[in-house]
């Protein structure tokens, strides 16, 4: 990690200012043998020095460069920033000057990665970086700026605090066999800690599955038979006419997709193929990526034509989406009625008419309720926001339940203690107290360069 690193790190692309950012022992000395100005060794840290970067003697910039002396930096290391002017070509040359003077070009999310490898920043950290840089809603930017001032981070701390004493006791008992009245005591605090352990992080666990939508946005799927009004809902809650909408059934055949935004989070809108048996061999690979898109949905509406009975298929519709967080939108109800729901146990159902904007306010609200949106909002971000984090709680969750197992079946208070330690570990793992190689490239790979 000595060597010093170097990436464009503004988007690449014609603006007022690019950034060429260093880091590493040599980053003050390799800029400087390519500036002129003044000598950047020996001016102070955190200072912006005017100059023009060359290259022997053809000017290539003109420039404004920040020196940031280790340790107080953004990795920990001397890092150097040149703002240059922004354009691609002159960008570059700046770059490959760079390089040519020894540094190397960066990989994805080295920079963050030494701040992480320097115990700057832990991992949670780490990984709310780059959320701070992929958010898409207002929301998921203010659950990463929590996470990045360490909410997530302690909370874990705390949990591990909790271990670290309780496994503590233990060892007291393990060193001091001899004292059995410990034992009894000892098994007994063990018992409760442990169920108030396993309560505490059931519920981080349960409500991190919400800052994930508020992260990722709610992924919505419109499903239904063919000529209901799918695609005219779609239009509707997008606000224009993204889906093709005719009579003739049949006429989505692929799936279109939208954005919208409810109360600062987002929803992915999905439409798709109307579900019928057909023939046609285009429609058919349309109308099996519906049923499957159901599975991976988090919120399905079904639509059902107020103007028809109930079919045998918007019955099978109804029943493969039973157990998801589900909508029932019965549109055309400026038409005769004629649906009639026998199975009276449907809830969720709101009542539209997709040629005007009539219902919409509802529907929308109606999921503003079903996500319990307004509470997610206000609640304290300090949880888990990434499947990365959330299968690890899950693990240490298990062995919490192993843990609790063993004292039911009498097992040795040093069988007890292994399960515990897996715990701690796997807490530890979350905020990068252990980690692996493979582990970190895979995260800091999905990063962009230069940060
Ligand atoms: N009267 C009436 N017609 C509608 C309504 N919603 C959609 N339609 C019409 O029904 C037909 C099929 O609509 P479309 O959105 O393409 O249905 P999809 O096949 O489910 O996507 C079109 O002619 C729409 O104009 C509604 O609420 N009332
Ligand atoms: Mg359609």
């Amino acid at each position: 990690m000595n060597d010093t690193i170097v990436a464009i790190s503004t988007a690449l692309g014609v603006g007022a200012i690019s950034i060429v950012r260093l880091s590493g022992n040599e980053a003050i000395e390799i800029v400087n043998n390519c500036f002129k100005g003044k000598d950047l060794t020996k001016v102070q840290s955190h200072t912006i020095n005017y100059g023009h970067i060359v290259d022997k003697d053809e000017i290539i910039d003109e420039v404004l460069i920040s020196i940031m002396k280790a340790p107080k930096t953004y990795t920990t290391e001397d890092v150097v920033e040149i703002n240059c002017h922004g354009g691609i070509i002159s960008t570059k040359r700046i770059l490959e000057t760079m390089l040519n003077h020894g540094a190397r070009l960066a990989e994805p999310g080295e920079f963050t990665k030494r701040a992480f490898l320097n115990g700057r920043i832990d991992l949670v950290k780490s990984e709310a970086v780059m959320d701070i840089i992929d958010s898409k809603s207002e929301e998921a930017n203010k659950l990463a700026l929590s996470q990045l001032s360490g909410t997530t981070s302690n909370m874990i701390k705390n949990f591990r605090e909790k271990l670290k004493q309780l496994l503590a006791s233990i060892e007291v008992n393990i060193d001091y066999p001899e004292y059995h009245d410990i034992e009894v005591v000892t098994i007994e605090k063990v018992k409760d800690s442990i169920k108030e352990l396993k309560k505490e992080l059931q519920n981080v666990i349960k409500e991190s599955k919400n800052m994930t939508l508020i992260k990722d946005g709610i992924k919505t799927v419109i499903v239904g038979r063919p000529n209901v009004g799918k695609s005219s809902i779609l239009n509707k809650l997008l606000q224009q006419d993204k889906a093709i909408v005719t009579d003739i059934a049949g006429t989505t055949r692929d799936i279109v997709e939208g954005e919208i935004y409810l109360d600062g989070i987002l929803l992915n809108i999905i439409d798709t193929a109307g579900i019928r048996e057909t023939e046609d061999v285009v429609e058919k690979i349309g109308v099996e990526k519906s049923l499957s898109m159901i599975d991976d949905a988090d919120l399905v509406i079904v639509v059902l034509n107020n103007n028809e009975q109930l079919t045998e298929k918007d019955q099978e519709i109804l029943n493969k989406t039973k157990d998801k967080n589900r909508i029932i939108v019965i549109n055309k109800t400026d038409l005769a009625d004629k649906l009639k729901l026998e199975n009276n146990d449907l809830q969720n159902i709101v009542r539209t008419n997709a040629n005007s904007v009539e219902g919409i306010k509802e529907l929308k609200d109606k999921i503003i309720e079903l996500f319990q949106l307004e509470k997610i909002k206000t609640k304290d971000y300090n949880y888990l926001t990434n499947s990365r984090q959330i299968s690890l709680a899950n693990k240490a969750y298990e062995s919490l339940q192993e843990a609790e197992q063993g004292i039911k079946d009498n097992l040795p208070i040093d069988m007890i203690e292994i399960d515990l330690k897996e715990t701690f570990d796997l807490l530890g793992e979350i905020i990068g107290e252990t980690y692996s190689d493979e582990i970190l490239d895979h995260l800091f790979a999905n990063f962009c360069v230069g940060k």
